[in-house]
């Protein structure tokens, strides 16, 4: 069964790389999306460690001087009309030395730094001139993934507790997950301004799995108004509806530090290291003292304009997982809430027990490979070794019975979504080596 997988997954690869850069899906999303990227260079690392590096140069190549990675970078070969919103549509400042690629506005989490160690620690294995190759890119990366994370500590620390605040529900990744429906309610909705455009999305896919209309007009809207000043981050708080402080954007951020750290120490820039390893220690006191709900024991997404803590248990109340000096008893809650009937493995994007659990719409429900992977490093960290491997293999047998797809149903297993899909095809290639 793995070669079988292995190689339908290597197609996939093939068929998705669009010379410079690697496309999520052919059909739903013909541009280059930020954190499908790093998880694409992690597979990539096994088969094509050339391309792996070239995605990521291509991403950053992108970066605004403010050190802000965007989440997508438009291919200038793509019509406006193949996606919404398109480049015109985001409108960005010109600044100096732009790319000759657009990109939008906001960001999504930042796992560069984790894909880029990933792919470093796998050239050695393809010879002396993949290991040289390594060396020169991840000089190249280091600075400029230390400017990503400034941007999100520093810009972007809108609550002024240390922690990234997002600004927009895509900037998440979990795009329309239950765990921003409360913030979101504060949003004005303007259907009125979506009815101006088309939306591409429902075009290519069902729209029974599709963020609905009334979302899309309030994600719409969040952009208008974020545009109005330029994507600038002074005194948003006050200008804008949406902050909120999402646990697994945070997570990922933390451990973005510490990837940071051994990158430094293998270039030889220890006081660096030691700096990113302070940062990362600051970032998970505060996900505990912000995020964590004694009563619910897991974590939950903070709004930063009200203070409160979303009800809804998502799968990011988890990703603190990924955190090496998250304390026992919260690594043990968090993993009783892993096992309880509400998630499983292989874990579902929401609550299984809520009354509008979804099992189509996207993150409202279904199995995502991502998240699942994240999690599963999470377990490998703190030691359970047994339930890691359960879910590795829950994961490969996923996607060998039903293919490459976005996302899966979370009883019967049915491939979701886009068929051919980078991440799910590059993070097999991981689970299988
Ligand atoms: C969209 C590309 C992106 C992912 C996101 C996912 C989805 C884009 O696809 O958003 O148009 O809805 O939610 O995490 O990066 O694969």
């Amino acid at each position: 069964m793995s070669a079988e997988l292995w190689n339908s997954a290597v197609r996939v690869l093939d068929t998705n790389w669009a010379g410079d850069h690697m496309v999520p899906s052919r059909r739903l999303y013909p541009h280059q999306w930020s954190w499908d990227a790093a998880f694409i260079a992690i597979g990539l690392a096994y088969v094509n460690p050339t391309r792996a590096w070239r995605d990521l140069r291509s991403l950053f190549e992108a970066q605004w001087p403010d050190g802000r990675v965007p989440h997508i970078v438009f291919d200038p070969a793509t019509a406006e009309a193949d996606y919404f919103p398109g480049p015109a549509f985001w409108d960005v400042p010109a600044y100096g030395n732009r790319p000759a690629r657009g990109s939008t506005g906001i960001v999504q989490p930042p796992m560069h730094a984790i894909a880029a160690w990933e792919v470093y620690r796998h050239a050695a294995a393809h010879g002396a001139a993949c290991a040289q190759e390594a060396r020169t890119e991840l000089e190249w990366l280091y600075p400029r993934l230390v400017a990503q994370q400034r941007y999100l500590t520093t810009g972007r620390n809108l609550g002024r507790a240390g922690l990234a605040s997002i600004v927009h529900p895509w900037e998440s990744g979990l795009d329309n997950s239950p765990a921003w429906d409360e913030a979101m309610a504060n949003v004005p909705a303007d259907l009125a301004l979506l009815s101006r455009y088309r939306r591409r999305d429902l075009d290519v896919s069902d729209a029974a799995h599709r963020p609905t209309d009334l979302d899309y007009s309030r994600y719409v809207g969040l952009v208008v108004s974020y545009r109005a000043e330029g994507y600038s981050d002074a005194g948003l708080l006050d200008r804008h509806a949406f902050a909120v402080e999402c646990p697994a954007f945070n997570s990922i951020l933390a451990s973005a530090e510490l990837a940071l750290a051994q990158i430094a120490g293998e270039l030889g820039l220890s006081a660096e290291a030691a700096g990113h390893r302070d940062r990362a220690g600051q970032i998970t006191a505060a996900i505990i003292r912000r995020l964590w709900n004694e009563r619910t024991g897991t974590f939950h997404a903070r709004d930063v304009h009200t203070g409160k803590l979303t009800p809804a248990n998502c799968v990011s109340g988890l990703l603190p997982l990924m955190l090496p000096d998250l304390p026992a008893d919260l690594v043990r809650a968090v993993m009783d809430e892993m096992r309880s009937e509400r998630f499983g493995l292989p874990v579902p994007s929401y609550d299984r027990t809520a009354p509008d659990f979804d099992t189509m719409r996207y993150w409202r429900g279904p199995v995502w490979i991502n998240v699942n992977w994240l999690i599963r490093r999470g377990l490998l960290m703190h030691g359970f070794r047994d339930e890691a491997e359960d879910l590795r293999t829950a994961m490969v047998r996923l996607v060998h019975r039903n293919g490459h797809f976005e996302y899966f149903h979370p009883t019967s297993g049915e491939g979701l979504g886009a068929p051919t899909f980078s991440w799910t095809a590059a993070l097999s290639l991981d689970l299988l080596a």
